[in-house]
């Protein structure tokens, strides 16, 4: 049979497994994996490793805060630099209104995400406290796609430790997944409101305000509900030693606890706040960048599984709207990082160049758990009927990360300067094409919204 493309002598590297061989595309889909096929195109992939496309399942495309603050990458421009980086699905956020269904949020989001997507995506439900008197609606959410709920232990979202309960009961009922924001709220706001009346308004007081120990034990507070009724949890952006050791010990017991943990917290520690002027605030994210020790302890985990995966949380804002915050103090600053371009690569080239990670367990961290773990049925792996969303990866070519060679809508990087060794050349998304060799191939609603179910864990 000729299919519609075939990717030549590449090796595959899949999360358990690495060998040599033809990968054939028809319809969208892998249809054959064998030696010698033959296709209406055919790509060379000698000396490049093919792998699943990229699942990021933590990112804020325009997110609306408070303040009439809106984070900068539109679905179209997050979606095509993270086509750029390697990444081929992504999970961003409903956040219902007040008197909102869950289902008429759903559709809100979707109206603003289906035209502009260049990737596939999904959709997390957020429940906050006005959605505590929605939680009949709860299944309906689920049945729609949303088979993920985001629970806030901070920020104005927040939900108590009785909402927690109630939330997390709902969505176990439904057998959905809730991933948790954990930061122990009402200490960090004594200590912002406390820190600022003291005159220390500047970003290295952003981390002290919000310290390691805290965001352990909101870990470990929603850890304990969990198992108390016997619900999954999946813990976002890990930071820290502390939470790291709660997930360590709850898996220890054999209870269904995970963690993930992002760039910004591998590559990034405190000292990027004693930045001068504006450049302090740049990385201000929640939780905060760390100390180096954390994130030594946050590679261990990722090898050793007591972190399963890494997501970006990506979340950019201008240079003039983090300016605006810097100018009245650290608690102003809005919080978040771009990290959605760089993460493959980037886990690649300081994860397993040096020494840190195996090869399969970077695609499992990057592509495959997060795929099983949002449940995207057909994503994340190689095998014959999964999406042909993939990425041949050029291990020896290098890149230097600026805002310039970046093609996120901001004009910073955190990562300024940083060299990354191994850079993904081809970027196909169910069996088309989106970017090769730097150039963009893709267009805006070529993505597609899957509906994600629970998977078995
Ligand atoms: N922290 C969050 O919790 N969300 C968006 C960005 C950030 O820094
Ligand atoms: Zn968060
Ligand atoms: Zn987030």
């Amino acid at each position: 049979m000729k299919y519609e493309m075939v990717i030549k002598n590449g090796v595959i590297v899949t999360a358990s497994s690495t060998y040599e061989a033809d990968l054939a595309i028809h319809d969208g889909k892998i249809a054959a994996i064998g030696k010698q096929l033959t296709g209406d195109t055919e790509m060379d992939a000698a000396g490049n490793y093919v792998i699943p496309g990229a699942v990021d399942i933590h990112v804020h495309m325009q997110l609306e805060l408070p303040g009439d603050l809106v984070s900068s990458d539109t679905f179209f421009t997050g979606t095509r630099a993270a086509a750029f980086g390697g990444t081929t699905a992504i999970v961003d956020f409903v956040d219902p209104k007040p008197n909102e269904s869950l289902i008429n949020a759903l559709a809100a989001r979707r109206k603003l995400a289906d035209p502009q997507v260049v990737i596939d995506f999904g959709l997390h439900m957020t429940i906050g406290p006005n959605e505590i008197a929605k939680l009949d609606q709860v299944a309906a959410a689920y049945q729609a796609g949303c088979s993920t709920f985001k629970l806030y232990m901070a920020y104005g979202l927040r939900l108590d430790d009785g909402q927690l309960l109630q939330a997390l009961e709902a969505i176990r009922d439904t057998s959905g997944l809730p991933v948790i924001h954990a930061e122990n709220w009402d200490a960090i706001t004594t200590l912002v409101k406390k820190n600022i009346q003291n005159g220390n308004t500047s970003p290295q007081w952003h981390p002290r305000s919000r310290p390691a120990i805290l965001e352990g034990e909101a870990a470990g507070r929603v850890i304990d509900l969990a198992t108390y009724l016997g619900v999954p949890i999946h813990i976002f952006h890990v930071s820290c030693e502390e939470v790291v050791a709660r997930i360590k010990a709850a898996r220890y017991k054999g209870l269904p606890v995970s963690g993930e943990t992002c760039p910004q917290y591998l590559f990034l520690d405190t000292d990027a706040f004693d930045a001068p002027g504006v450049q302090g605030a740049l990385p201000v994210c929640s939780p905060p960048l760390r100390t180096q020790t954390d994130q030594a302890a946050l590679w261990q985990a990722l090898a050793d599984d007591d972190l399963q995966i890494v997501t970006t949380d990506h979340c950019p804002f201008t240079l003039a709207q983090k300016e605006h915050g810097w100018g009245k103090d650290f608690s102003q600053i809005p919080g978040g990082v771009p990290s959605i371009e760089m993460r493959l690569a980037a886990v690649y080239s300081r994860g397993v160049r040096e020494g840190k990670l195996s090869l399969n367990r970077w695609v499992d961290l990057c592509c495959a758990t997060p795929a099983r773990m949002a449940g995207f049925e057909h994503k994340g792996d190689i095998a014959i009927g999964y999406d042909a969303d993939l990425v041949i990866f050029d291990p020896n070519s290098k890149v230097t990360l600026s805002a310039e060679f970046l093609h996120e809508n901001v004009e910073w990087t955190p990562y300024q300067d940083i060299e990354i060794h191994g850079w993904p050349q081809t970027t196909i998304s169910r069996g088309k094409v989106i970017v090769e060799n730097g150039k963009f191939m893709g267009a805006p609603g070529q993505g597609k919204f899957v509906k994600r179910k629970s998977l078995k864990r």
